[in-house]
């Protein structure tokens, strides 16, 4: 195990110049511990800072959000306590994202969808964890599809290629993390992203997160002329205005394993209009589309009542 410590997040973002409209969903953050509550994962390639689920919220409310969705990191392995506690805490206001392994119980499920889980992910990053057989997490995606659950996915560019007869195979909605990683150096009509983009042209039940600049950028932080992280932007504008109904926008909060800055929170609202520049496409971003995915009853489910 590596146990590095990386950078706390920033206790003072600015508050955005940018209002979010009502019901605005934060559809990518995360709770971690606190540690001495929910312990860390033994085999955890990183130590987070802890990041309460009382201190997200009250982010929430200072960007003028409405919701979270909060996904399980590899930090807390296929422990899910922390992300229930804050799922149970939350109420209506919060949905979650799980990991499990494969010998999860039938009832573990059952008790994660009545505590506002909809998706597992399926994390593919080696620096993060040991990926699983794609076999196992197939067998995982069939059974949490009758819970009328999905599948996130999180993979970095150069993986992308292998992993695609795999995604195709999935029986759900697959959500590709931060537009699955782009290499932002080549640009966006470079063949990679156009690739990227191709996927998700041909599979309707793909949709991707226009989050994670902060991870992308080579430019980083503006300067106060320029906005923070604007070489991501024709990446992410170009996903939005070509999928506006497959696409959802998150902070990251708490910035997990974030070596070179850590971003201001209210910067990464003013992003927003950047990248969804009407107001229908803004809502259909922050509103629409992740209460479809995340708050919708699916007829579907068994099990789960
Ligand atoms: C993210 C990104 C990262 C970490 C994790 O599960 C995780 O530990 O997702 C990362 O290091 O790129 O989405 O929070």
């Amino acid at each position: 195990m590596m146990d590095r410590v990386y950078l706390p997040f920033d206790t003072n973002p600015s508050v955005p110049a940018y209002s979010a409209p009502p019901g605005a969903v934060d559809a990518h953050c995360h709770v971690f511990g606190p540690g001495e509550r929910f312990p860390f994962a033994p085999a955890r390639k990183y130590t987070p800072v802890d990041a309460p689920k009382e201190k997200l919220f009250a982010l929430r409310e200072h960007l003028g959000l409405s919701r979270n969705v909060i996904v399980q990191a590899s930090c807390h392995g296929t422990d899910n306590a922390a992300l229930v506690d804050a799922l149970n805490a939350a109420g209506d206001r919060a949905r979650g994202v799980a990991v499990v392994s494969e010998d999860v119980a039938d009832k573990e499920l059952v008790a994660l969808h009545r505590a506002g889980v909809r998706a597992v992910r399926f994390n593919f990053v080696k620096r993060l964890v040991d990926v699983a057989p794609e076999t196992v997490l197939l067998g995982i995606a069939r059974r949490v599809a009758k819970l009328g659950w999905h599948i996130v996915v999180y993979l970095e560019a150069a993986d992308l290629a292998g992993r695609i007869p795999f995604l195709e195979k999935l029986p759900t909605i697959v959500v590709i993390d931060h537009m699955g990683r782009p290499d932002i150096s080549k640009g966006a009509g470079h063949k990679d992203f156009k690739s990227f983009v191709s996927l998700l042209a041909e599979n309707k039940n793909f949709w991707t997160k226009v989050s994670c600049p902060e991870r992308l950028s080579l430019q980083g932080p503006g300067t106060g002329e320029t906005p923070d992280y604007a070489d991501v932007v024709p990446f992410a504008r170009t996903l939005v205005e070509r999928f506006p109904d497959r696409v959802l926008w998150g902070t990251d909060w708490p910035h997990p394993n974030m070596r070179s800055h850590m971003p201001d929170d209210g910067a990464l609202v003013d992003f927003i209009p950047l990248i969804a520049q009407d107001e229908t496409t803004q809502k259909a971003l922050l509103v629409d589309n992740p209460m479809r995915l995340y708050w919708a009853e699916h007829p579907e489910k068994q099990g789960a009542n």
